[in-house]
């Protein structure tokens, strides 16, 4: 098939799970064609079957705000006209979602089959800004198919928007072949000279992410074991946190590394994730972490029961339970048995549950499904 992708090409789990998508399609003999206003920061050239289009921006001293969601519009029908497309796939609703159906309308009688896949923070992002609402509910009603990435968010947006139209529980994956355990430990003795524990933690430091949780988790973990933390990633709380860890003396003890481009290195030596998320549709990062045999210590809210189960692969707690998270941190990294337990049942949770083959067969029959449907429609 010949494949849109349109994606943020930032940091973030959407762009990743997209980019990641295009990959592993194109290895299976698809032609993949990216469009956005930057390559994704995952998307290295290694298939001649995956493409770049720039999404550029008429600059005008009358757009203080350049009409990028126009701009994507006009880039995604030239691109599906010319390299004659059998369908757009979309991550993130916001505005992408809006773009693909003016790219479809613009298009007309051609079809253009365009599939939503909705990630997280742009069906919660519009519980706390309403004006986004009807928007958001038009683009995901006009998409010939929709995606979630987990069942709470599917249940969620049907409630959230009052929905009747079907929507698919896709779920995230993580390429096992890439994601595992490393057997060289060079770096693991860079990191952790005296044989420390390593905890990690890696997200965009947003308020949702609760990074002053990590610390404070940490800070009760490193009096008991001693340990190391890895701070992976950037973003507004990166300031606050590292104030935290000036003021709690715990600077020899915590690195902030900023964003890192192969996290699967660092994972890989790492004993322990804490995702003290408010909330997580899916939360990729633990799936990437259990694939290297690391529990996770987390939070039981939005997907991520789907993802870790409670006392087999990890430990769950309620958000803000910092001294409960602190506890089982330590029960799992005091006790070397328990710790390869969780690590190997985690391992074998992503392989069964969420290994790239098995959720890559699914998009693709998504896909074929959602194409036989358009092209069987009655015409205008
Ligand atoms: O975690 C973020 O804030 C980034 C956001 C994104 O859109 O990139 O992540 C969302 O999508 C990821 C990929 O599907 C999920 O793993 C994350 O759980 C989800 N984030 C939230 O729901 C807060």
């Amino acid at each position: 098939m010949k494949i849109g992708i349109t994606c943020y090409p930032t940091y973030g789990g959407s762009g990743v799970v997209a980019t990641e998508i295009g990959k592993e399609l194109a290895a299976r003999g698809h032609e993949i064609h990216f469009i956005s206003y930057a390559v994704p920061i995952k998307l290295n050239y290694t298939s001649e079957r995956i493409h770049f289009y720039e999404v550029e921006m008429l600059n005008y001293p009358l757009f203080e705000h350049p009409p990028y969601a126009l701009a994507l519009a006009t880039k995604m029908a030239d691109v599906a006209l010319n390299q004659s497309l059998d369908l757009l796939h979309v991550h993130y609703a916001i505005p992408h979602s809006v773009s693909a159906y003016l790219a479809k309308e613009m298009l007309r009688p051609h079809r253009l089959p365009v599939i939503t896949t909705l990630h997280g923070t742009d069906i919660t992002l519009v519980g706390n800004d309403r004006s986004y609402l009807p928007i958001t509910k038009f683009s995901i009603e006009k998409s010939d198919g929709v995606t979630a990435v987990s069942v709470y968010l599917r249940d969620l947006t049907y409630r959230e928007f009052d929905l009747s139209r079907p929507i698919e529980m896709i779920p995230n994956f993580v390429n096992c072949d890439v994601f595992r355990r490393s057997e060289d430990e060079s770096l693991k003795r860079k990191l952790a000279p005296r044989g420390e524990r390593i905890l990690v933690h890696v997200s965009n430091f947003r308020p949702v992410k609760r990074v002053m949780d990590v610390i404070e988790i940490f800070d009760r973990v490193h009096q008991r074991v001693p340990s190391r933390l890895l701070m992976v990633g950037d973003g507004p709380e990166r300031s606050n946190a590292e104030w935290l860890v000036r003021n709690k003396r715990l600077g020899c003890q915590v690195t902030f590394l900023g964003k890192q481009d192969s996290i699967g290195e660092i994972l890989s030596i790492s004993d322990l994730m804490l995702l003290p998320s408010e909330t997580e549709s899916f939360g990729l990062v633990a799936l990437e972490a259990m694939a290297c045999e690391v529990p996770v210590v987390a939070s039981s809210v939005g997907g991520i029961p789907e993802v870790i189960r409670n006392e087999i692969d990890g430990f769950l707690a309620p958000v803000g339970d910092v001294d409960g998270m602190a506890a089982r941190a330590v029960e799992i990294l005091s006790d070397d048995a328990k710790r390869t337990e969780l690590g190997a049942n985690a391992r074998h949770r992503a392989q069964d549950g969420f290994s790239s083959h098995r959720i890559i067969e699914r998009y693709e029959a998504f896909y074929e499904q959602v194409v036989a449907e358009v092209q069987s429609a009655p015409g205008p």
